[in-house]
């Protein structure tokens, strides 16, 4: 899969990029991710890219034109474009596979108050928000979106680490995993996990999966 990103700070995308997994796999080229500076289309000695909504109000909104140029500069046919906004359909695990599948994906990061809407009306194919907060811009729920996306491309995970028994893939929330010592401070890993009766780990493991999902995320049961 190819990624190409479109922000005003590049930088921020150097080190999560560098990083663990995805750091491997931008490595070896299973993943391709190229980060685009917004600032080498933007206007003037400063290279600008932003400007006083019409009609008045606080705040500055990005311009369309840096926003087209960039995304028309790396975007084929092929591509899908997204817009990282808080408006945007809330990402899931759903939307997360259903992104794995595209061949590309050309990530926008708006910044200040807005992003002019001819962007989104004639640009972009869609708007992904990671949740009801608000940040100060979209590079950092781009590179959450980068994240949780690799994970699902092939050849990303390794054995190690690969897919299948994981939190929300399976739908609910995993049970409790413990590590020695078998007891810190008093308390006491529990006994069946020590037992050696792979069974009667995997009957305790599914029941303590059911019962953390029931009490804590009974919404997505
Ligand atoms: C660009 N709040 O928030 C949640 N998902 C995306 C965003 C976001 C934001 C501000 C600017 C993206």
């Amino acid at each position: 899969m190819r990624i190409d990103v479109i922000t005003i700070f590049p930088e921020l995308f150097d080190v999560p990029l560098r990083t663990s997994l995805l750091g491997k796999a931008v490595a070896a080229g299973t993943l391709e991710v190229e980060v685009h500076d917004l600032r080498e289309h933007g206007f003037g000695k400063h290279r600008s890219v932003d400007d006083e909504p019409y009609g008045g109000g606080a705040g500055m909104v990005m311009r369309p034109e840096p926003i087209f140029a960039a995304v028309e500069q790396v975007a084929g046919d092929d591509a899908h474009v997204v817009l990282l906004s808080p408006r945007g359909r809330r990402l899931d695990h759903a939307g997360v596979t259903e992104l794995a599948g595209k061949e590309h994906l050309v990530l926008i990061c708006g910044r200040y108050e807005g992003v002019d809407e001819r962007v989104s009306d004639h640009l972009v194919d869609e708007e992904v928000s990671i949740g009801d907060y608000v940040m100060a811009g979209g590079e950092l729920p781009a590179l959450v979106l980068i994240e949780a996306v690799s994970r699902y491309v092939p050849g990303v995970l390794g054995n190690a680490e690969s897919l299948g028994a994981e939190s929300h893939a399976e739908g609910g929330l995993e049970y409790p995993q413990y590590t020695r010592p078998a007891e810190f401070r008093g308390w006491k890993v529990p006994e069946v996990l020590l037992s050696g009766d792979h069974g009667a780990v995997e009957r305790w493991r599914h029941e303590e999966a059911a019962r953390v999902t029931r009490e804590r995320r009974p919404d997505l049961l």
